[in-house]
C-alpha cells in the first residue's frame, strides 16, 4: 500500500534517527563495563536523535511547530500544524544494553492527533497510522486483540523505579492485574507498549503520568488499529493528564475498572 505524502516525511526522520540510536546503541554494550557506566553518552545519543528529526521535518515542513522531549517547544509560523517528538523512548532500557527503545513521532492538527510513526531500529519495526486510514506494522494492517477476558489477557504497565511516590498505587495495581490476568509484563517503553497494543501483541496497557511525547504517536496507532484509550478516570483527557488505558473497549475498561479503581 503506498503510503501518504505525509506519512513518508515522519518515516524518513524516524529511520534517519533510528540510524543514528543503533550507532550509538552498538557503543553502549562496550561502555557498560565502566563504573560510571554510559550515562552522559546515552544522553548524548538521545539529543542527536533528535536534532536529526527536527533538521529533517522542518526542511519538509518549515513552518510548523514542534514539541520535543528535549528542546521543549518551538513555535511555527502555522499555527495549526505541530510535530510531537520523542526521540529515544525507552531512555532506561537504552542504557542497559536492553533493545526495547524507539523513536515516536506525531502530528497534531487543529489540537488534534492525525498521524503517528514509532520506530524499533533495532528490530526493524515500523509501526504507522494517520487517521482515518488504519495502522501498519511494516506495511501490513494492524488491529487490536478481540480477547475479552482478563484471563486471558496479556497486559503491560509501568514498573516503577527507585524514588517512585507512587510505589503504594503501583503494588495494589500490581496484585489486582495479577490477580486477573494471563499475564503482566512492563517494557519501559511507553510509545512500544501502545505500538504492541495496536499490534494485538499486548491485549491491555496502563500507566500514570506520562509526558505527551511518549503516549501521542501510540494514541493514533491504537486509534486506527480499532482500539480504544481513555484517561484514568475514563474520560479522554490522556495527553493533559499523563494517565493512559488502552485495549479494545471491553479490555480498556475492565482494566479501569478491575486494576485501577478496583471497585
Ligand atoms: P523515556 O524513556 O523517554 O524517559 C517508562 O515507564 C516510560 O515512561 C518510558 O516511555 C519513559 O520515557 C516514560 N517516562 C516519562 N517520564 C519518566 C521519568 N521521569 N522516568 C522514567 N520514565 C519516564
Ligand atoms: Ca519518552
Amino acid at each position: 500500500m503506498a503510503r501518504s505524502a505525509l506519512l513518508n516525511i515522519m518515516v524518513q526522520a524516524a529511520t534517519k534517527a533510528g540510524r543514528s540510536l543503533t550507532r550509538d546503541f552498538g557503543e553502549v554494550e562496550n561502555l557498560q563495563v565502566s563504573v560510571k557506566g554510559p550515562g552522559d553518552y546515552v544522553s548524548a545519543a538521545d539529543k542527536k536523535a533528535e536534532e536529526i528529526i527536527y533538521e529533517s521535518l522542518i526542511k519538509s515542513r518549515p513552518d510548523w511547530g514542534f514539541l520535543m522531549e528535549e528542546s521543549g517547544e518551538v513555535k511555527g509560523t502555522d499555527p495549526l500544524h505541530r510535530w510531537i517528538v520523542d526521540p529515544l523512548d525507552g531512555t532506561t532500557n537504552f542504557l542497559h544494553s536492553l533493545p526495547i527503545f524507539a523513536v515516536s513521532i506525531a502530528l497534531e492538527r487543529e489540537g488534534k492527533l492525525v498521524a503517528g510513526v514509532i520506530y524499533n531500529p533495532i528490530t526493524e519495526e515500523l509501526f504507522t497510522a494517520e487517521k482515518g486510514n488504519g495502522a501498519f506494522m511494516n506495511d501490513r494492517r494492524m488491529r487490536v486483540a478481540a480477547r475479552r477476558k482478563l484471563a486471558d489477557a496479556a497486559l503491560c504497565t509501568a514498573i516503577p523505579h527507585i524514588g517512585t511516590k507512587t510505589l503504594g498505587r503501583y503494588l495494589e495495581e500490581a496484585k489486582a492485574s495479577s490477580a486477573h490476568a494471563a499475564a503482566v509484563r512492563g517494557l519501559g517503553s511507553a510509545a512500544l507498549s501502545l505500538a504492541w497494543v495496536a499490534a494485538g501483541r499486548l491485549d491491555g496497557y496502563w500507566e500514570h503520568q506520562l509526558q505527551p511525547w511518549d503516549m501521542a504517536a501510540g494514541i493514533v496507532l491504537v486509534r486506527e488499529a480499532g482500539g480504544f484509550l481513555s484517561d484514568i478516570s475514563g474520560g479522554e483527557r490522556m495527553m493533559e493528564s499523563g494517565g493512559i488505558i488502552a485495549g479494545n473497549e471491553i479490555m480498556r475498561d475492565t482494566i479501569r475498572k478491575t486494576i485501577i479503581e478496583r471497585s
